[in-house]
């Protein structure tokens, strides 16, 4: 494998990388990735998505004091699917965990017999959970809810699943006064075109991240190749007041699948983030990610340079948006 390793990334990986991995488990299981993150009680805490030897995933907490070494998988923790439950009939995954007060606000995908859709749980301790039920129906995932509201309204950021692929898989935000009602949705990332590396299906990563300049956001983009699809991140920034204005965002991907733990496993070529710590100095930033639907793994951020570099490489014009806008209607 040709090694790509550049010390000028902005993301750089933890050398203890894959921190878990299947075989840690005290039952064996297919695959660990695709964490959601947070802190409780002064512990990280990753909510992993575990698929069994069966194909169907949950979602399992592990804890470490540091976020980076002496993980302990938790056999209470977690939320488990039920097959009892149409949107959970087969499996639950990719969590995105927002903290509201000091409750934790879970989007996840359930996998119901009608396609995946996005469902929300609650909790305070990862034990006892209050299911909210479906935020959006088939096809949608990819969400997370902002940690505060807008003018009274909650904003979920979703990526539908278009009914005719070839028009792309865009990211979109959506608006509700209670958690359950969802409207005023538009368009928030469309996917580019073209030779672009995020042409033709995006979707949110992380919960967006708060920061004095904008909601930061990092994002997937998926190129297709004769070889298969290849997983990378990009990042935007949305308005503080106004979370459906894109201040800005990168026209280059800031991270893609390079080791060998990211280009080989279930999936190759994939790295997925669904989690994000920003650490006590207000810089260190902790990006938690699947690699190739296999393992997981971390990197390591300043958020300044990042916040950097999505202003110091802002798309422009037709880059930014609808390659065909302003077309129709003329004669
Ligand atoms: C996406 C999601 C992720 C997965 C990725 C790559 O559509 O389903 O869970 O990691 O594909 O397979």
């Amino acid at each position: 494998m040709i090694d790509r390793a550049d010390p000028r990334e902005l993301l750089r990986r933890y050398s203890g990388n894959p921190i878990l991995r299947p075989q840690d488990f005290p039952k064996m299981v297919n695959a660990v990735f695709n964490p959601g993150a947070t802190v409780v009680d002064g512990r990280t805490l990753l909510l992993l998505r575990v698929e069994y030897r069966t194909g169907l995933s949950s979602l399992v907490a592990a804890t470490s004091d540091d976020g980076l070494t002496g993980w302990e998988i938790d056999p209470v923790r977690g939320l488990f699917p039920s097959s009892d439950i149409f949107e959970e009939y087969w499996g639950i995954e990719d969590a995105r965990i927002t903290k509201v007060g000091d409750e934790y606000f879970v989007v996840y995908v359930g996998y119901s017999a009608a396609g995946p859709l996005v469902l929300l749980a609650t909790t305070r301790d990862f034990t006892n959970w209050e299911r909210r039920g479906v935020l959006m129906p088939p096809e949608d995932k990819d969400a997370a809810l902002f940690p505060t509201t807008f003018d009274g309204r909650w904003a979920l950021i979703h990526r539908p699943a278009p009914s005719m692929p070839s028009l792309g898989a865009h990211v979109w935000v959506s608006f509700s006064p209670d958690l359950r009602h969802w409207g005023d949705s538009r368009v928030l990332l469309p996917a580019r075109r073209g030779g672009w590396w995020d042409a033709n299906k995006v979707g949110l990563g992380p919960p967006p991240l708060l920061t004095k300049q904008g909601w930061l956001v990092c994002y997937h983009g998926v190129r297709v190749t004769v070889s298969g699809s290849i997983y990378r991140l990009g990042l935007a920034l949305l308005d503080l007041d106004d979370p459906s204005r894109v201040l800005a965002r990168g026209n280059e991907w800031v991270f893609g699948p390079h080791e060998a733990y990211e280009r080989g496993g279930d999936v190759p070529d994939v790295v997925f983030p669904c989690g994000w710590i920003l650490r006590d100095d207000g810089d260190t930033l902790h990006l938690y990610y699947g690699a190739a639907d296999t393992v997981v793994c971390v990197a390591e951020a300043s958020l300044a340079t990042l916040l950097d570099h999505v202003e110091q490489h802002p798309c422009t014009g037709e880059s930014a948006g609808w390659p065909l806008m302003g077309a129709i209607g003329r004669p």
